[in-house]
């Protein structure tokens, strides 16, 4: 397909192969039930999907930990479905972008397994230190728990992994590494992919004497690294750029300095990156696991600094929720009587902003957590291993449940609600991972026939952002900073203004009018079926937001 900037209006849509649709009857999703859907996506209007890796796995971490980069995993399909899923995708107008999992390897990838003589050229593909089993190289920690060195009998060594065990770190130092997995983006480029998303690709340089950190686990020392910035030239130059494949890293724990650089406008790195700080709001003090609230005077301060931070120097991805995250009608929202109006409210305030927005498989129909109550629902490798993690520490067994079912990555993780047959018609069999309860309620074919569903506030974002040109270039300005739940802001781009005006919480809220709105607004989009009335004051019904237009 054409490569032009296609992405800076374009909105994209992410796929959890597993647990999108399956069409063996195996419990599993399937590419070939990504084929099958694909009309429906082209009816909510994405311009690309983003499908997480489907590639021969031990799925010890749902396939992030890649065995063979160049190949299908035989329970998804073939690669001949593969390419029947470009050529359909295509016909569609829909890009592909696949994951590209670059910081790790399984350790049952064949580069691994000849990596443990250490005689072989493999051996320096991975990060080997420490030759005394009893001490770990350094304190780094994993970030799934637990040390980040395991020992290796056979070549009497440490290896680093920043995950799960079974995900051994790439070393990057090695210019064959580099090289190896350039030739990888250039076998899915020839298979016609229109992007990359890049797993943590900004922890990849480490700094080469591997010191304790006394002050953290270990994350100052290889996030946005020593050599990180050369890294990612030398990719773009050698494979994105030529192949004009648009790019979005995974950042994890970035700055905004960075991120101007790999996002850069004249594309010398990455065509954008995604960043999870506004996603830590309901981390207290860093930690993830704790049961919490979020802070939106927090959340409205981070989007306000990245806005104008990458304002007319890089472009920001814009998401509420991945495969990583709970749902955001759980999270943000309202899981039940005002789900629909809360999840129209958290679409239109993140799709109003600058940037790329992506929406995850469900969202568009506001899916929300299934709130498991039990251990033996979840399988996620990083829930398991904090759970036995905050159990170890002392904490109360129905708290960490509760905490699970707040922060767990298997919130995103059930089946894709579709109808209301059994397994919420993701499966002929029993799903590998539990059905929310709702799916009777919320589901795909509900939202698509009734107009007034989240799904119609999506298609409508979706087209705003073809046709509103101030949607993608405007700037960015909070109106109501300290405001503990109303989000206001104001895009200007010289010719419009857009008001983007929000109530986060379940309240009536009453506020005075913004000087800066002064002058007739023309109502582009709402939540609620009357519009807002715009006096001196103003009051916003609980989740109620609206954009506002003034040329
Ligand atoms: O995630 C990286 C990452 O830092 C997280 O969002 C991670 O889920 C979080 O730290 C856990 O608290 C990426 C993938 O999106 C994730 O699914 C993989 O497990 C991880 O990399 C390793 O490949």
């Amino acid at each position: 397909m054409q490569q032009t900037e296609w992405w800076k209006n374009g909105v994209i849509y992410q796929i959890y192969p597993k647990s999108f649709q399956d069409t063996t009857g195996n419990g599993r999703g399937d590419i070939r039930g990504i084929i099958q859907r694909l009309d429906y996506l082209q009816m909510l209007g994405i311009d690309g999907i983003w499908i997480t890796p489907i590639y021969p796995s031990p799925q010890i971490d749902n396939g992030y930990d890649v065995a063979d980069y160049c190949a299908i995993n035989p329970d998804y399909g073939t690669m001949a479905d593969f390419e029947l899923l470009v050529s359909e995708a295509h016909q569609r107008n829909i890009r592909i972008v696949m994951d590209m999992v670059f910081n790790h390897t399984s350790t049952e990838h064949a580069w691994f397994k000849q990596a443990q003589d250490p005689e072989s050229e493999y051996h320096d593909y991975y990060i080997w230190r420490g030759e005394d089993q009893t001490q770990s190289p350094n304190n780094w920690r994993s970030k799934f728990g637990g040390s980040a060195w395991q020992w290796c009998q056979q070549v009497g060594k440490h290896y680093l992994h920043l995950f799960a065990t079974e995900q051994a770190d790439l070393n990057w130092e090695n210019e064959k590494v580099r090289q190896q997995l350039q030739q990888v983006c250039h076998f899915w480029a020839d298979k016609g992919v229109d992007g990359l998303r890049l797993d943590v690709v900004n922890l990849v340089s480490k700094n080469q004497d591997f010191p304790s950190d006394d002050q953290g686990d270990g994350r100052r020392f290889y996030t946005d690294g020593p050599r990180i910035h050369e890294f990612m030239r030398e990719l773009s130059e050698q494979v994105f750029q030529p192949r004009g494949l648009m790019t979005v890293g995974e950042m994890s724990s970035t700055s905004l300095q960075n991120c101007q650089q790999y996002a850069a406008l004249n594309g010398s790195e990455l065509s954008m990156t995604f960043n999870f700080h506004h996603l830590k709001v309901d981390y207290p003090n860093g930690e993830k696991w704790t049961y919490a609230t979020p802070d939106y005077v927090e959340l409205k301060s981070i989007f306000n600094y990245w806005q104008q931070g990458m304002h007319g120097k890089a472009w920001n991805a814009l998401f509420w929720c991945n495969h990583d995250q709970p749902r955001i009608v759980s999270r943000f929202g309202d899981e039940t009587a005002l789900r629909t109006i809360s999840g129209k409210m958290l679409a239109m305030v993140l799709h109003g902003m600058q940037g790329t927005p992506y929406i995850y498989q469900g969202e568009e129909f506001g899916m929300t957590n299934p709130g498991f109550t039990r251990i033996e629902q979840y399988r996620d490798v990083e829930s398991l291993n904090m759970y036995q993690e905050l159990l170890d520490k002392g904490l109360d067994r129905a708290l960490v449940l509760k905490i699970l079912a707040q922060k767990s990555r298997d919130n995103s993780r059930t089946p894709m609600q579709w109808n209301t047959l059994a397994s919420a018609g993701f499966s002929t069999a029993e799903p590998w991972i539990g059905v929310a309860p709702n799916y009777r309620q919320v589901n795909a074919e509900s939202a698509v026939n009734d107009p007034d569903s989240v799904f119609y506030c999506y298609k409508k974002l979706i087209e705003l952002r073809k046709s509103l040109p101030i949607l993608t270039d405007g700037d960015y300005q909070d109106l109501l900073p300290q405001h503990p739940s109303v989000w206001s802001y104001l895009r200007t781009d010289g010719k419009q203004k857009l008001w983007v005006l929000a109530n986060l919480s379940n309240q009536t809220q009453t506020l005075e009018r913004p000087q800066q709105t002064a002058g007739e607004w023309q109502t582009l989009l709402h939540n609620y079926p009357q519009a807002l009335a715009l006096g001196d004051t103003i009051e916003l019904a609980p989740y109620q937001a609206v954009y506002l237009l003034q040329s």
